[in-house]
């Protein structure tokens, strides 16, 4: 995913968006959009690029990874996502098509992907596919299918436990928050879902919490067990329209649980970067919890994009 989101910031000119839904203007930082009905918003938007064509005259599916990890048991509102798009080397403009397909029991946010393409330009989109409780470990199938071709992505299901989370012992873990914006997508799992980017705020990557002006707030993350831990390294919301100086959380306690009580291990005042590393005296802890105390700016919202624990 990351390796696809390099490649299209590379083309950052002449970007459209094409809408398929009202629901898919980008989205201000502080939230004013109406709920989507049905569909997160991250899977609403067909983004249009240039690209770099092979000139061989045919329609090629593209995914951003060539493997996507779907977690077990996960919170719902943060299934698991990957790019998948569609690059134009025809040599005419035209409406490109491919069919989504996944095997069940997962199940995938669109069945299909559709939009008009000039040559030479790529097509992409987020692609939410979810794992129902009581699906069986195991790789699954992700096909994208124009007339011509086929490109199969393997679908990894496994246990939280079985994640290879790079020493981050919140990865996937259970989040509770102190309170939830609904206005868009901004669901509380989506500071341990292991997606650090601000890009696509809104979509679901990150929490906006719901009481502006009011702190603190808090978000909480359960560890699956007694662990110890020495660092927390706190995402908030930083893009350059969005700059952490302006709608960032400027102030917060990072806390940890230990024996059953709360105990502030560190204290971040007037921060205005997008990431902040928290460093303490090793504790073994259940759970770690963030108390935002402000924020940057005049809406004062709690945005974070990722919480890692170590
Ligand atoms: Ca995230």
């Amino acid at each position: 995913m990351r390796h696809l989101t390099a490649a299209l910031a590379a083309t950052t000119a002449l970007v459209t968006t094409v809408l398929l839904t009202t629901a898919a203007t980008p989205a201000p930082p502080s939230p004013s959009l109406p709920a989507p009905a049905s569909e997160p918003p991250s899977s609403v938007s067909v983004k249009v690029r240039p690209g770099t064509s092979k000139g061989s005259g045919a329609l090629t599916p593209i995914a951003g990874a060539d493997r996507l990890v779907a977690p077990l048991g996960v919170d719902p509102a943060c299934p698991a996502r990957i790019d998948i798009g569609l690059r134009s080397d025809a040599k005419k403009a035209g409406y490109a098509t491919a069919a989504v397909e996944v095997d069940p029991p997962l199940t995938a946010s669109r069945a299909m992907l559709t939009s008009y393409l000039p040559p030479g330009y790529e097509l992409s989109a987020k692609l939410l596919v979810a794992v129902p409780p009581g699906t069986a470990e195991g790789t699954y199938g992700l096909r994208l299918r124009t007339s011509a071709r086929s490109l199969e992505v393997p679908v990894e299901v496994m246990p939280v436990d079985r994640l290879d989370n790079g020493g981050n012992v919140a990865l996937r873990r259970p989040v509770t928050a102190s309170s939830q914006h609904t206005n868009a997508n901004y669901p509380p799992c989506s500071v341990a879902d292991g997606d650090r980017s601000s890009n696509g705020w809104a979509g679901g990557n990150g929490w906006n919490d719901a009481t502006a002006r009011s702190f603190p707030d808090t978000v909480a993350i359960a560890l699956g067990g007694a662990r110890q831990i020495s660092r927390v390294d706190l995402y908030t919301l930083d893009t350059e329209r969005y700059p952490a100086y302006r709608y960032g959380v400027r102030d917060w306690d990072v806390q940890a649980q230990v024996g059953g009580q709360w105990q502030t291990v560190a204290q971040v005042r007037g921060n205005t970067a997008g990431t902040v590393r928290s460093d303490f005296a090793p504790v073994t802890a259940d759970a770690v919890r963030v108390v935002a105390l402000a924020s940057n700016g005049a809406n004062d919202y709690t945005r974070i994009i990722e919480v890692e624990v170590r």
